[in-house]
């Protein structure tokens, strides 16, 4: 049995299950009790000390039940890291404006990343008369929610209780709507400390059934499925699409119905099968130049919440690939636009704009059976298979030996790549199912990939589906101590650590600036290295409570590591392995 499990009351303190509404934090338990949050991640903290002991001992500690967290950040980004797999909000509790502080920037990758969760703040009293000497001022700020308000969808602070329970279920329902982003209720000290007189009236959660998406009009299907009837060289974008399996069929049946070829992106979760022959060119961080080949000769670019559709294009240009295609761009995204986030890119020029759910488009164009001409797209080079690439030579593991060893270790059953680092290539990407790649962080803020690999760890517990995330160690080393979170939970996970002692991206930025400025390129190193002392990743892990042997820096030893950590994370536990990669290629 795992630690806090809430298996009925147990480890539960003289709560009987059934403890009436009496304080104002009760109500908003309660509250929370219906929204279907399964979870909530939180760092403690006074500002909601009423909630707390209403989640605890109100509401019994479940649904939602509470997942202890090291750091703000962790919560957040384990929220996050579950959304992505599930598409589902977790609750989140933030402690005043210091816990909204250390949170904010994992609240940016989530909305940058367009994911649902709710984040239950709290203030101390915004009655001045109410503070308690020296905590209560520092921890209380005018518009507490100024904080983030530029990076989460909506955000409230209710002056009433009865005002919270609206704002509540308010919050969670925008969330769920697309396009999905965070959402933040600050609930003032007062207010969930208030005794109340009589148990308010709860919401009536149920009578909420908006449609979470929007399907295309008819006229935007009609023209486009003209220009899918005219064109030669049709080419699609996919972006931020769904883990829906039956979507996932749809795009490949919609592909082939009109054999356009498939650009898909290494920032997003996959969305297309990456061996598929109608997705010729592995997926990129960046516009692989292949890719921007394609862009140049398609006469048709049907974008579905592709990310910076408008950069694409730009780049396609620079490598001497200008666009000349009609353009269709389907998205909902313009909903999120603000003045102080760029996250939403520059102008798109589009012949035709469908502002829905890009995954209902796809069924909609489906349901037309008209008469289609095939495509006259040069025969394309299929990428080789990652296997046919083999384990490269000289000295030391490369990122490429990494991949195909772990490919090796990992086959056989299935596994979630929950993360990939930033030197990863592309075509060791090989992908089948929605839920084989998460994509990256959204928001390209570092110190987010342990945090979500234990959401995704959690939203993958007790399926079949082992969550594995590769990090460097830059990433592992600013958020690590998200790992204690999945050891006492027990949820198992593997994390891989590419471990080339640097913040390596950046030494690459450095060399650049030396070439341009003839400078010398070997003093690129200072200022990045992550040595002297070199941090001993699995004794941190260890003492964390993960599984986890001495690093690996032999490439003949890298197999049978990955396989010993491989069969302790499939028989539960969280394991940790970390390779020691060269750090050039
Ligand atoms: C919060 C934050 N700080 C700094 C950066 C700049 N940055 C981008 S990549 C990177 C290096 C990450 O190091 P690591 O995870 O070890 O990956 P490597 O480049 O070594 O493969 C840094 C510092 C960032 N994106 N986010
Ligand atoms: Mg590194």
């Amino acid at each position: 049995m795992r630690a806090e499990e809430p298996e009925g009351l147990e480890g539960l303190e003289g709560a009987d299950g059934d403890v009436p509404v009496e304080w104002g934090s009760d109500a908003m338990a309660e509250l929370l009790s219906r929204l279907d949050l399964r979870y909530i991640a939180l760092v403690p903290g006074s500002s909601y000390r009423g909630l707390h002991d209403s989640l605890v001992n109100y509401g019994g500690n479940r649904d939602p039940r509470m997942l202890v967290c090291l750091h703000e950040e962790h919560a957040v980004a384990i929220a996050h890291g579950y959304a992505k797999v599930t598409g589902r909000p977790m609750a989140v509790a933030i402690h005043s404006n210091v816990g909204l502080m250390h949170a904010t920037m994992a609240i940016y990758n989530a909305w940058c990343d367009r994911v649902p969760m709710l984040i239950v703040g709290a203030t101390g009293p915004v009655d001045a008369a109410r503070r308690r000497p020296w905590i209560d001022w520092i921890h209380t700020s005018a518009d507490q929610g100024a904080l983030i308000r530029p990076y989460v969808k909506w955000d409230d602070q209710p002056a009433s209780v009865e005002a919270a329970l609206d704002s509540l279920a308010q919050a969670h329902s925008i969330t769920r709507a697309a396009p999905s982003a965070p959402v933040y209720v600050c609930l003032d000290v007062s207010l969930q400390e208030q005794r109340l007189p009589a148990p308010p009236a709860i919401p009536d959660v149920r009578r909420d059934k908006s449609p979470r998406a929007h399907g295309p009009d008819a006229e935007a299907v009609r023209t486009t499925l003209e220009f899918l009837g005219r064109a030669r060289r049709p080419l699609f974008l996919l972006g931020r699409l769904s883990r829906d399996e039956q979507d996932w069929n749809r795009r490949v049946a919609l592909a082939e119905r009109y054999g356009a070829l498939v650009l898909s992106d290494l920032k997003n979760g996959v969305v297309f099968p990456t061996a598929h022959p109608l997705h010729p060119n592995p997926p990129g961080i960046f516009l692989p130049v292949a890719s921007a080949g394609l862009i140049g000769a398609a006469d048709l670019i049907l974008s579905l919440d592709w990310t910076d559709l408008a950069g694409t294009l730009a780049a396609a240009a620079s490598h001497g690939h200008p666009a000349s295609a009609r353009i269709i761009s389907c998205t909902t995204d313009s909903a999120l636009r603000n003045g102080w986030s760029k996250d939403s890119f520059g102008r798109e020029p589009v012949d035709l704009s469908v502002p829905a759910d890009p995954d209902l488009l796809v069924s909609a164009l489906l349901e037309s059976d008209g008469p289609v001409k095939p495509a006259e797209w040069p025969a394309t080079d299929a990428a080789p298979a990652p296997s046919a690439r083999g384990i490269g030579d000289g000295d030391g593991i490369s990122m490429h030996d990494l991949a195909e060893a772990l490919r090796a270790a990992l086959a056989g059953a299935p596994a979630c790549l929950v993360r990939l680092p930033l030197g990863w290539h592309g075509a060791d990407l090989e992908a089948g199912h929605p839920l084989d790649f998460l994509g990256m962080d959204g928001g390209a803020g570092i110190g987010s990939g342990p945090g979500m690999a234990v959401g995704a760890a959690l939203a993958l517990e007790g399926g079949d589906r082992l969550p594995v995330a590769v990090l460097g160690d830059g990433d592992f080393l600013m958020g690590g101590t998200a790992l204690w979170t999945a050891a006492h939970y027990r949820l198992p996970l593997l994390i891989v650590v590419a471990n080339n002692s640097s913040f390596y991206n950046d030494v690459v930025h450095q060399e650049r600036m030396a070439a341009q400025r003839g400078r010398p390129a070997k003093n690129s190193w200072i200022g990045q290295a992550i040595t002297e002392p070199e941090p001993d990743l699995p004794a941190f892990a260890r003492s964390l409570g993960f599984d986890a042997a001495g690093q690996v820096s032999d490439r003949s030893a890298l197999p049978a590591a990955l396989a010993a950590a491989v069969g302790a994370a499939r028989s539960g536990q969280c394991a940790l392995v970390d390779v020691r990669i060269r750090p050039d290629d």
